[in-house]
């Protein structure tokens, strides 16, 4: 058959064509549109904003027609985030995922209808996991909720919103056409440094300093995701019988793990989210009693007995038997691998502890030797660290490395000595500084390279 007298061709040629719409879109229609199927708040951002440019290649790859980018805010309700039955809070994240997406989805059904290229890119899960280690979040939602003005980041890295607080979730719709009225950011930050995330969070993700332990939140709060299921996969594969297995895996662990995979995954705390009072309908309890409010909201939650999961060596295995008396560690294995130096140097970024540099303040020249040779210079101060690339400033120490040494150097074994007898690493400057940036990682795994 000819394309000509196809019958979908002939219906399509037969039936009128929708009316145009109106180029650019009607902020206020678009906003209304937003709102009515479900979004509890909405703002605009052209593509072309400075405040997205990191994004724009991803976001073109993704929808290549996009000029505005629509970020939509779904309310959790406080109560169930709040409380110590964390099944309950579990239950109240999932929920308000699949809210915020069932909006999206809507908003994205009514744009389709009028022939606007649109597409909702997702609140959270599925993300492109088999990218995982690597950046597996197509889009990260909290930049483009800040340019529209939703929310600032808080101290503890969350955007809260200036009504709701950070009882909200996010996701972004990606449209091809632009709107008449784009959004401002805030011009101050709902959070009011309290520090009740500093003070809840079980693994001290959440520095005093404001800085971020990814490594921390990603092994406790995480466990039965990504990372956490490796690694108990591993534990059932190493084991050499049920009894060995039983114990490395307690029963409860087992059914909790049963159940995020039967259901959908557990947070293990998201406690940082739990005790925020930021936010103009949340606020009012804490400005009346400020210590009422922590009894009543964080207390509880500090003082829930629970199997907190740590890294071997890591600032969280130090502190919950002193500030957690009720809670128990459990070491569990960093499993973000890294088969290249650039990725181990930023997986090292990942998992810094700064209680272990304590105040160790110096700057080292990292020489990496091989088929791809490069340096970097990684300096640690105030309990921060900082990687560049190229060699700047007068180091402490040079460190000159294969890159499987270097590699392995964090590894539980690693002897420096044999390292440095067998010529894969030299050192210029103090053997001591080599062992006091090693000392502000967590342990890895077993080493399966073995140094020659
Ligand atoms: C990656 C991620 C995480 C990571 C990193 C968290 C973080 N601070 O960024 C982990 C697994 C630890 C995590 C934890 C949680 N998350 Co989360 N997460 C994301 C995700 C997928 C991307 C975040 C992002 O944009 N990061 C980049 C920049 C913008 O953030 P950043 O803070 O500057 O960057 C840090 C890390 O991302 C990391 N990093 C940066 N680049 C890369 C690259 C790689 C490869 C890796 C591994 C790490 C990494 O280093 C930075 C400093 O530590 C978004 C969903 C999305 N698609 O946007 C949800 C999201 C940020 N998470 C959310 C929530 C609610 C949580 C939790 C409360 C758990 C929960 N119940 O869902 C905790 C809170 C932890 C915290 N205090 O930040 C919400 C936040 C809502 C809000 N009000 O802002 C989001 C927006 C999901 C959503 N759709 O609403 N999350
Ligand atoms: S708990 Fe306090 S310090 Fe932490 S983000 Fe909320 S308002 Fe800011």
């Amino acid at each position: 058959m000819r394309l000509d007298d196809h019958p979908t061709v002939l219906k399509v040629r037969a039936t009128e064509a929708p009316p145009a719409t109106p180029d650019p879109l009607d902020a206020a229609w678009l906003k209304k549109l937003c709102l009515e199927a479900g979004a509890d708040d909405v703002g605009f951002v052209a593509i072309d904003r400075p405040e997205v440019a990191d994004q724009k290649a991803d976001i073109l790859s993704i929808l290549p027609e996009t000029q505005t980018l629509i970020s939509i805010v779904s309310r959790m309700n406080r109560d169930a985030v709040r409380t110590a039955t964390r099944s309950i809070a579990n239950h109240e994240f999932h929920e308000t995922y699949s809210s915020v997406n069932e909006a999206a989805r809507h908003i994205v059904k009514a744009l389709e209808a009028k022939g606007i290229p649109a597409l909702n890119a997702v609140a959270a899960f599925p993300m492109e996991v088999q990218d995982f280690p690597g950046k597996s979040w197509p889009i990260s939602h909290k930049p483009i909720a800040e340019a529209a003005g939703l929310g600032k980041m808080g101290f503890h890295r969350n955007v809260i919103h200036p009504k709701f607080g950070n009882f909200i979730l996010l996701d972004t719709i990606l449209i091809g056409r632009a709107v008449t009225e784009e959004s401002k950011a805030l011009d101050y930050s709902p959070c009011v440094e309290c520090k009740l995330c500093v003070a809840a969070c079980p693994v001290e993700a959440i520095g005093p300093d404001g800085s971020f332990n990814f490594s921390a939140c990603y092994s406790h709060n995480y466990r039965e995701f990504l990372g956490g299921f490796l690694d108990w996969t591993e534990q059932v594969a190493d084991a050499k019988d049920k009894h060995d297995y039983r114990e490395k895996v307690s029963e409860g662990e087992v059914v909790s793990m049963w159940q995020s995979l039967s259901f959908k995954p557990s947070y293990k705390a998201a406690y940082c989210v739990s005790v925020c009072p930021a936010g103009e309908d949340v606020i009012s309890p804490y400005l009346e009693d400020r210590v009422g409010f922590a009894d009543r909201f964080v207390k509880p939650l500090q003082q829930t007995a629970e199997t907190i999961y740590v890294l071997p060596n890591s600032d969280a295995e130090t502190l919950v038997p002193s500030r957690f008396p009720a809670k128990t560690t459990k070491q569990v294995r960093w499993n973000i691998s890294a088969n290249d130096i650039f990725s181990y140097l930023f997986n090292i970024t990942l998992t810094f502890q700064r209680r272990k540099a304590g105040d160790l303040d110096a700057t080292y020249h990292l020489r990496v030797t091989g088929d791809m040779p490069l340096d970097a210079t990684i300096t640690i101060t105030r309990r921060r660290i900082e990687i560049e690339f190229g060699l700047t400033g007068e180091p402490d120490l040079t460190i000159e490395t294969a890159p499987e040494t270097w590699m392995a150097a964090f590894e539980e074994g690693f002897s420096l000595e044999k390292a440095l007898t067998s010529g894969e690493m030299k050192l210029d400057g103090p053997a001591d500084l080599f062992h006091r940036l090693a000392a502000c990682f967590p342990t890895y795994g077993d080493i399966e390279r073995e140094l020659a």
